[in-house]
């Protein structure tokens, strides 16, 4: 099998395809592009659309984490990605679904809302990374590329502050998944590779690591992710942590 994957370093669901691939032994060479340059190089690879993780697979193009998922659970079933009791399948597709349509976008949202603010951890989430430019330029040109992927990912600081304030819910949802089976079981599936990645980012920022750390959905997120790039200290305005302060602090249900 000829495997190639296209990502973007610090990305998650970039990261999730990663970790299926490993889980899967299959080799595969990796391509690390640069946000926004990203688009012209996966136009000119006739890839349908814009984002990462892509895939080449013996020359047929593939992206979105979890077409990837099933093509490689075909492709190599063991490990399965996926449990064998129908009931039990559901229940991950669901949380799957949650990791990718509902969790993904927020996070990505707050990352660029805080490289915007400041740029300088840039450097540590390219940790590993092989451009074919030297780092140093790329980063050169850092303020106007996270500036570009701020306004496109529309992470303003309105959709943000309601990002923040949906986080709580969310790491519960996790947390009970966790605590039922869903997640984090003996063997990681599908979901545990689609959400820990998200978390496993957001804990990068110091704004929000605390919250995460130590609960279920952080545990997940280390033990499926134990490597992630990148480090950015404090940046967000407190108060818009309120709610993360206010769940912490209310009575356990
Ligand atoms: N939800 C999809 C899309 C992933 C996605 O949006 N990736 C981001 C990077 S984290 C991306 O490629 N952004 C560039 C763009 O939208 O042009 C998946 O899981 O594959």
């Amino acid at each position: 099998m000829d495997v190639r994957l296209y990502v973007i370093p610090g990305s998650h669901p970039s990261m999730t395809a990663r970790l299926m691939l490993e889980q899967k032994g299959i080799p595969y060479e990796r391509t690390d592009l640069l946000p926004l340059i990203h688009k012209p190089v996966l136009k000119a690879m006739r890839f349908p659309s814009n984002t990462v993780p892509a895939m080449k697979i013996d020359g047929r193009r593939l992206q979105g984490s979890r077409r990837i998922a099933r093509e490689l659970d075909r492709l190599r079933p063991q490990p399965p990605l996926f449990p064998s009791d129908p009931g039990l399948r559901l229940a991950v597709e669901e949380a799957e679904r949650f990791g990718d349509e509902d969790l993904q976008s927020p996070i990505r949202r707050i990352a660029w809302n805080a490289l915007n603010r400041d740029v300088s951890p840039l450097r540590s989430y390219a940790e590993g990374a092989r451009f074919r430019i030297p780092l140093d330029v790329v980063l050169k040109t850092a303020r106007p590329v996270v500036a570009a992927a701020f306004r496109y990912n529309r992470a303003g600081d309105e959709n943000v502050r309601h990002d923040l304030a949906a986080l709580p819910g969310m790491l519960k949802r996790i947390d009970d998944w966790c605590e039922e089976g869903v997640l984090n079981g003996e063997q990681p599936n599908a979901a545990d590779f689609q959400i820990a990645p998200s978390l496993r980012l957001a804990m990068t920022f110091d704004d929000l690591g605390p919250w995460i750390a130590g609960r279920p959905a952080g545990k997940l997120a280390l033990r499926v992710v134990p490597d992630f790039p990148g480090h950015s200290p404090p940046v967000l305005p407190p108060s818009w942590l309120e709610p993360m302060r206010e769940a912490a602090s209310a009575p356990a249900a």
